[in-house]
């Protein structure tokens, strides 16, 4: 991320606490949890806004078209999000940082190459690179907070297997609600400058508790016995991958590092990053906020994608057989495309080339399971996929987005359930969700309330127009 100079109204030159370079940001940092080193900073941040307000409130982004109004808000320059920025070629950066470059910097865990999801939480929230230390502390820290109540187990318990595992997810993080630590400030009259405290605690209780209820979902589905508790003395991940009965497979637990951390976020403006920070600016709590951000990523054109890529590989698969000939794929892509459907896991909102999140997890296949058929049958698909879309002259990017590569990793390992992975994708969009609602809460963001109009409106606003 560039160093930000703003003159504050004042005339004193600001620097966003963000932009300092990690080794240097960090030092105060060394021996402090997550929480007092975010009390460290929020003060900072604060007047970091207010003077960039000052200098900037009033500067325009550019017109905004009647097009964006009916082409889903594209490119309208609307949210504040600071944990993340797309950029449409290079990819996504967290606090400035490109994924080779989190997975070279961010502690990872002893023996292990990929980083670790709580030093990315840590990175998101602070804009800090943590110590070996600090991620350790974390870890304990939501393993100490892991446990789900009883009635949540329960409504769990009770959903028919047949209910999608989304919509059990989705209601279990709602039912959370039931303890939150923000609710119940607010109903006690918490003064507006300490929100972001109790929603702290909510947000780090809610990234804590999922493993268990993803565990138990897939547990309750698909069969695998009695769910093991969760070790204090392991990671994130490990216990994730333990909860789901992959513990054992140490390339699995270095597969759920990497998978969380590059799906954790992706700015703000994506459907469920954008509906956590729409709900939550109402004041719902965290639990409530996330619930309805696992509500947009249950759609199919959203994070189901991961879902709909292994449907349609191995309906492909089926048809073909192995080993198909490229003049077969070419050709089944096309009757993809003139049955009037979408190829998943191609095209993008934002991006404009090959999706950084894709590559990191084609390396991780390059490296470990380069002869397995499923990752050869994604490999040949990524030769030939780009120039059909091209060729059919409609999507803006044909290139591949990270749902094109991970649900043939995770079935690599036997995690075949497809109808769980997008469940695995929301485990891991809590870390950016919740890192934006902390903040969100911290610098006081307003109830969002955007202006709409009828399309009488638009003919009449521009009536006797050119
Ligand atoms: N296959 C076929 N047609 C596609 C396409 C694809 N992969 N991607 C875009 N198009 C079509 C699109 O449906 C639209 O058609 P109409 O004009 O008939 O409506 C046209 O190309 C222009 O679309 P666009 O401007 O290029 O894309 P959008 O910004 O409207 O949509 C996506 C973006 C991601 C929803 C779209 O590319 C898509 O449907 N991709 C397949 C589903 C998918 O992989 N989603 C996951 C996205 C992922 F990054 C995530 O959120 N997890």
């Amino acid at each position: 991320m560039s160093t930000i100079f703003v003159r504050s109204v004042l005339g004193q030159s600001r620097r966003s606490v963000f932009a300092a370079p990690a080794r240097l940001a960090s030092t105060s940092a060394k021996q402090s949890t997550l929480k007092e080193r975010l009390a460290d900073l929020i003060p900072a941040e604060i007047e970091n806004v207010k003077a960039t307000r000052a200098a900037h409130g009033k500067k325009s982004f550019g017109p905004v078209i009647v097009d964006q109004l009916y082409g889903g808000m594209r490119g309208l320059p609307a949210l504040i999000w600071d944990g993340s920025v797309l950029d449409a070629d290079e990819g996504i950066r967290f606090r400035g940082k490109t994924i080779p470059e989190c997975q070279e910097l961010l502690p990872k865990a002893p023996g292990g190459s990929e980083p670790l999801p709580e030093a990315l939480f840590w990175l998101l929230v602070t804009g800090e690179v943590p110590t070996q230390e600090q991620v350790a502390t974390l870890s304990k820290e939501w393993a100490a907070r892991s446990a789900i109540p009883e009635f949540v187990e329960e409504i769990l318990d009770r959903c028919p297997p047949t209910l999608h595992p989304m919509s059990q997810f989705s209601l279990a993080v709602t039912a959370l609600n039931h303890d939150s630590a923000f609710a119940k400030a607010y109903a006690a009259g918490i003064s507006k400058k300490e929100y972001w405290g109790p929603v702290f605690e909510d947000c780090m209780d809610l990234i804590a508790k999922l493993p268990n209820i993803a565990g138990r979902i897939y547990r309750n589905v698909y069969g695998g016995g009695k769910l093991p508790a969760i070790d204090a003395e392991k990671d994130y991940s490990w216990n994730l991958a333990t909860l789901l009965g992959f513990g054992d497979n140490k390339e699995f637990v270095e597969l759920m590092r990497l998978y969380v951390t590059i799906h954790s976020d992706h700015e703000g403006g994506n459907v469920s990053a954008h509906t956590g920070k729409l709900v939550a600016s109402a004041l719902s709590d965290p639990f409530l906020a996330f619930g309805a951000s696992l509500n947009g990523l249950a759609g199919p054109l959203h994070g189901l994608a991961n879902q709909e890529v292994l449907v349609w590989l191995r309906k492909m698969q089926s048809k073909l057989g192995e080993n198909a000939s490229d003049e077969a794929v070419k050709e089944y892509v096309w009757s993809t495309l003139k049955a009037g459907q979408v190829v998943p896991g191609y095209g993008h909102a934002v991006l404009r080339k090959t999706d950084p999140r894709y590559m990191a997890q084609r390396e991780f296949a390059l490296k470990h399971l380069p002869d397995d058929p499923m990752f050869k049958l994604v490999a040949q698909v990524f030769k030939i996929v780009p120039d059909i879309l091209l060729a059919a002259g409609k999507a803006k990017n044909p290139w591949p987005n990270v749902d094109a590569h991970s649900g043939v990793l995770l079935a690599h390992y036997g995690l075949t359930e497809m109808q769980f992975y997008t469940v695995l994708f929301g485990v891991s969009r809590a870390f950016g969700v919740s890192a934006q609602l902390i903040w969100d809460r911290a610098l006081g963001a307003p109830i969002e309330r955007p202006k709409s109009y009828s399309t009488a409106a638009i003919q009449k606003m521009f009536a006797n127009k050119q």
